[in-house]
């Protein structure tokens, strides 16, 4: 590269990485495949349109791209093309739940035909502050400012999710939408109870699986597809891809596919991205592996590991624990010391873990090279610049090849860094 001072930060950037221990829940190490064909001649080519029906010429390759990126995508889900559709020119998850709401959600103050305006439909999603992402309706997302959120959460005892609560909510409030999958919520949703959810309501089922993607096509977490109308994902946290996102909708006599493809192109997007593409097909395929299933639950099991091991050390985790990547710590714990529950080797019990908020605990954790992020905890008291917890995952570290064991010693150098 001629330009220095470029290469100079992505050499820099890569030694970061290289060197840090990433707990990011969100990041993932790509192959070398993968960044090739990030970096190829492909994002030299205009591709408006979809393939066969392009408004440039000079696109039989990036067609052939495109379509062997569906035909991947629908595989690696074992998805039947007569049942499903998918749209693979999301240039990232935002702009994917966009695109979604775009099509399938009434907008309001539309004049009508008959003279009366219309009323904006409704987005029931997850609150932020309890695990949800921006993008199902927050107020501060386009999704919130165009649409209405009815917002729901988590019960206060189990820190899960109440069905029966939400099924209520929907009777309710009948939202256009129901949106599920979240992305600080650590344990496996009831995909069928979201769908009566759904029913309860008469809207549809749609699910935002971008964080257990990796595990749900490893087969580590229970597939959407049975019960969802809609399901989109980012193709680069567990599921190891370029920067990208994926819309998949149910083919059948409401046609919402080609709703959603107009929404996408050209509602929100121009010329698609080829070689983000080819690089999500190329990371579809890797997907499919054997190997990938191993690394799939190796996820978890690291997940599992940490868990067991902050948590012995005092450390409370919400929801007392994960079923996947990731794991949520509460390690302001409203301002208390926990009781010391780990001894050393003379029998004499260490001081009590926490209460660090989760702002200071991301700080300290990297100086010491352990990247993870501040998180709001459910029913958080403190404010989100500085909340109750942090958010952990083992995706990234897992692709470096690290077991239990280094697990083991992770939760035990966090544990050191932070209870002093
Ligand atoms: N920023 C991603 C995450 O960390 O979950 C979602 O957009």
């Amino acid at each position: 590269m001629k330009d220095t001072q470029i290469k100079k930060l992505i050499e820099a950037e890569k030694k970061r990485q290289k060197k840090a221990i990433n707990l990011i829940a969100s990041e993932n190490y790509v192959s070398r495949d993968v960044l090739e064909a990030l970096g190829s001649e492909l994002t030299n080519k205009y591709a408006e349109g979809y393939a066969g029906k392009r408004y440039y010429g000079g696109n039989d390759i990036i067609d052939k791209i495109e379509e062997l990126c569906i035909d991947r995508a629908l595989k690696l889900f074992r998805l039947d093309p007569n049942e499903w559709h998918v749209n693979v020119q999301p240039l990232s998850g935002s702009p994917a739940n966009l695109a979604v709401f775009t099509a399938l959600v009434p907008r309001g103050g539309v004049k009508q035909e008959d003279g009366t305006t219309s009323v904006a439909g409704k987005i029931m999603g997850m609150s932020l502050d309890q695990g949800g992402h921006l993008t199902h309706g927050q107020k501060v997302s386009a999704t919130g400012k165009f649409w209405q959120q009815i917002p729901y959460g988590l019960d206060p005892v189990t820190e899960t999710i109440n069905y029966d609560q939400l099924r209520e909510i929907a009777m309710k409030e009948k939202p256009t939408i129901v949106v599920s999958g979240y992305t600080a919520y650590p344990r496996i949703i009831d995909w069928k109870k979201m769908r009566e959810v759904s029913d309860a309501s008469e809207g549809l089922m749609m699910v935002d699986m971008s964080h257990i993607a990796g595990l749900v096509a490893g087969g580590v977490y229970p597939s959407p597809f049975d019960y969802a109308d809609v399901v989109t994902t980012t193709t680069h946290k567990t599921l190891r891809g370029p920067r990208a996102a994926l819309i998949f909708v149910k083919k059948d006599a409401r046609e919402l596919y080609k709703k959603i493809d107009k929404a996408v192109f050209p509602g929100l997007q121009g010329g698609p991205h080829a070689n983000q593409i080819a690089a999500v097909a190329v990371a579809l395929k890797e997907a499919s592996t054997p190997a990938f299933r191993k690394y799939a639950n190796q996820v978890v099991k690291n997940a599992k590991v940490l868990a067991e091991e902050l948590e012995k050390r005092g450390w409370r985790l919400i929801s007392g624990g994960t079923d996947s990547h990731l794991i949520l710590v509460d390690t302001w714990n409203d301002g208390k010391k926990r009781e010391p529950l780990v001894k050393d080797a003379a029998g004499k019990a260490e001081a009590g873990a926490g209460a660090i908020t989760g702002k200071e605990a991301s700080e300290r954790l990297e100086k010491q090279g352990i990247i993870v992020n501040k998180n709001a905890i459910p029913f958080d008291k403190r404010p989100p610049a500085d909340p109750s917890g942090i958010r952990l995952g083992t995706a990234a570290e897992t692709t470096r090849g690290r077991k239990e064991k280094d697990f083991k010693l992770i939760a035990k150098k966090m544990d050191e860094i932070l209870r002093k």
